[in-house]
């Protein structure tokens, strides 16, 4: 059951979507999704930010993981310690570079959310925090991107067994008002 409580906040069953504005590097959740690329370098954007709070620990971890495995296809998501963060866990997912939207990029999006609920799941987690994936640098349009991840937090947390609450941690008004229009 799915019924809009007010303009910030979707119920699905006894589960919560949260619409926020804000930085992610200040979520206290059980943990903060990174908006990362394929090889989990510190990067720019909300990357680079959450790189910098965590400190080096997050970097190297990052670095450990990826020394025996591919690069990320995108859709995939890892979590690493969270170093300096108030969060416990850093979910890393890649998110689709906008190609125009024909290439496989809503199923792309879709996956890096519902792979990031899957790993905060397995690691028995209650709280999850957001970043509007692929919407800077790899430049996602933000209704459309907005549309498909709400669709695939609902039906991740349908399924989910530990994960209750997601925050969507939006950093500018623009994309904070869009989101909004989209949950609406
Ligand atoms: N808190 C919340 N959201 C933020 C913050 C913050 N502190 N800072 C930026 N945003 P982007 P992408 C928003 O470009 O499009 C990196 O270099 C920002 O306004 O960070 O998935 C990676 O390493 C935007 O709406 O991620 C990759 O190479 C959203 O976060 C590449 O960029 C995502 O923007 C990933 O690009």
């Amino acid at each position: 059951m799915l019924f809009l409580m007010n303009h910030e906040e979707i119920r699905i069953g006894s589960s919560v979507i949260k619409i926020v504005r804000g930085d992610i590097t200040q979520e206290r959740a059980d943990a903060i999704v990174n908006a990362t690329n394929a090889s989990l370098r510190p990067g720019g954007g909300v990357c680079g930010a959450i790189h910098t709070a965590g400190g080096p620990a997050v970097t190297e971890d990052c670095r450990r993981v990826m020394a025996d495995r591919e690069p990320l296809v995108p859709g995939e998501a890892i979590a690493t310690v969270a170093g300096d963060l108030k969060a416990r866990y850093v979910i890393h997912a890649l998110g689709p570079v906008w190609h125009g939207g024909e290439q496989g990029e809503p199923e792309a999006l879709a996956s890096a959310y519902r792979t990031s609920i899957e790993t905060a799941d397995k690691l028995g987690l209650q709280s999850v925090a957001f970043p509007s994936i692929s919407t800077g640098i790899y430049g996602y349009p933000l209704m459309a991107a907005a549309h498909v991840a709400l669709r695939a937090l609902r039906l991740a947390l349908e399924r989910a067994h530990s994960v209750r609450e997601v925050r969507v941690v939006l950093f500018d008004a623009d994309a904070y008002e869009i989101w909004l229009g989209a949950a609406r």
